[in-house]
């Protein structure tokens, strides 16, 4: 069997690849190995920049977004008691987030996937890819007990952090840059209306909280935890406590409790592979750079990579010019670069580290501060947030 375009993945990177290419008549084939199910069942990100919301337009995946999804003008930074408004919309000229779930995006680039025709093979065993440095680069695959080969042009590799792409290319072909921090994100579902209509970020000496939200009824919350903590530990009413511990007394008191339906713990690093291109596979998306959660970036990046690869890929296949290809893993280097390093702030900023004392909760409160009151740093905060350009 062959293909033009082998995907590696049927996450969003995958997905909205997978949509582009055949929106743009360019054969392709997505391998996943978990079913469809098990991907839906997966909660992560929930605010999606205005690139991203583009792209799911030309993708031809967005009018339920459009239809649910909440646009978010701004959202407020809490510390030292108090909370302070940031306009996104102000402060940008007119540009804003889209606060709609990743679950959702996903579940809408499946349906459209399945409207064009286009295949998927789901829960297919020990995906590989092979001789990408040649000109004849193939993927195997074990499903009912065979292995499949699937000979193509080139593999874009979307398989996620934990993914085989990756780990396909030779040791001395990579390098690899990463940060760990010392705490994780404890995060539950609950439908309940949120404590506010937009995001609040919470800076506090007990740590770090989040409040967001999938819907007017939907409220997504995380709190910062450390590394070890077991989700056993923590009923509804101890993260109910904690959380309130953590907001401003005004939202404390307004927030609306109710019983969750998903609770987990997510590790937070900074990561980065360069390059991103193999000879013909590329890598994209979490394949090739994970961020902390704190900026809103994991999604949007794997958006911005899938920006760059189909334009050359679309380059190559209508024009025979492989000038986008030869600039992807640069292009798209550098736009990562920028949101860790906003990612990395921000964390770095909200989050308390084991070896914050008093000084730094005072000097994390003085640059919030600073923050807050300054048109000039607010900017750079909001433009970062909304998403630099591609
Ligand atoms: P994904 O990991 O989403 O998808 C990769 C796909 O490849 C998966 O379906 C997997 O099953 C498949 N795969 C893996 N190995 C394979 C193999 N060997 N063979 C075949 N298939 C394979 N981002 C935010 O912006 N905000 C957040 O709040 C946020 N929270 C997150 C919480 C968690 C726990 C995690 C892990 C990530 C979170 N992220 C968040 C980042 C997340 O949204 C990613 O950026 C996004 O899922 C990236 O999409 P993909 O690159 O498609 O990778
Ligand atoms: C979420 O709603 O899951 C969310 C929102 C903003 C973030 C991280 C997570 O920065």
């Amino acid at each position: 069997m062959r293909t033009q375009v082998a995907i590696i993945g049927s996450g969003p990177s995958g997905l909205l690849l997978g949509e582009l290419l055949t929106g743009a008549g360019i054969d392709n084939i997505i391998f996943d190995r978990v079913s469809k199910d098990y991907i839906l069942g997966r909660v992560r990100a929930g605010v999606l920049e205005e690139s991203t919301v583009a792209l799911l337009d030309q993708a031809n995946s967005s009018s339920r977004m459009h239809a649910e999804g909440l646009p978010h003008d701004g959202f407020s930074l809490a510390f030292d008691g108090r909370d302070h408004r940031i306009d996104l919309y102000g402060l940008t000229g007119g540009k804003r987030v889209m606060v709609y779930g990743q679950t959702e995006l996903t579940r809408d680039l499946m349906d459209g996937r399945e409207r064009s025709g286009a295949v998927t093979v789901y829960e297919a065993g020990n995906v590989q890819p092979h001789d990408f440095g040649g000109a004849a680069p193939y993927v195997t695959y074990e499903k009912n007990g065979r292995t499949h080969r699937i000979d193509c042009d080139f593999i874009a590799g979307c398989d996620g952090f934990h993914g085989a792409s990756r780990k396909a290319v030779p040791d001395n072909a990579i390098r690899i840059f990463e940060k760990v921090y010392p705490f994780g994100w404890l995060g539950i579902l609950a439908e309940v209306a949120p404590v506010s209509h937009e995001l609040i970020y919470a800076n506090h000496p007990r740590g770090f909280a989040l409040c967001s939200m999938r819907s007017m009824t939907r409220s997504r919350y995380y709190i910062q935890c450390a590394l070890d903590e077991k989700i056993e530990d923590w009923s509804d009413q101890r993260f109910w406590d904690e959380l309130r511990r953590r907001l401003p007394a005004h939202h404390a008191e307004a927030l609306i409790t109710a019983p969750s339906f998903e609770k987990s713990i997510a590790p937070l690093r900074s990561f980065v592979a360069e390059p991103m291109r193999f000879g013909r596979m590329f890598l994209v998306g979490d394949a090739a750079h994970i961020v902390p959660p704190t900026g809103a970036k994991g999604l949007n990046l794997a958006a911005s990579d899938v920006h760059y690869l189909f334009s050359g890929l679309r380059e190559y296949y209508h024009d025979r010019s492989e000038t986008g290809l030869d600039v992807y893993s640069e292009r798209a280097l550098a736009r990562v670069w920028k949101a860790v390093r906003f990612s990395w702030w921000m964390t770095t900023m909200m989050h308390r580290f084991p070896d914050t004392g008093d000084f730094d909760q005072k000097i994390q409160e003085a640059e919030l501060d600073y923050l807050t009151h300054s048109q000039a740093a607010s900017t750079a905060l909001a433009e970062n947030y909304v998403g630099l350009p591609f």
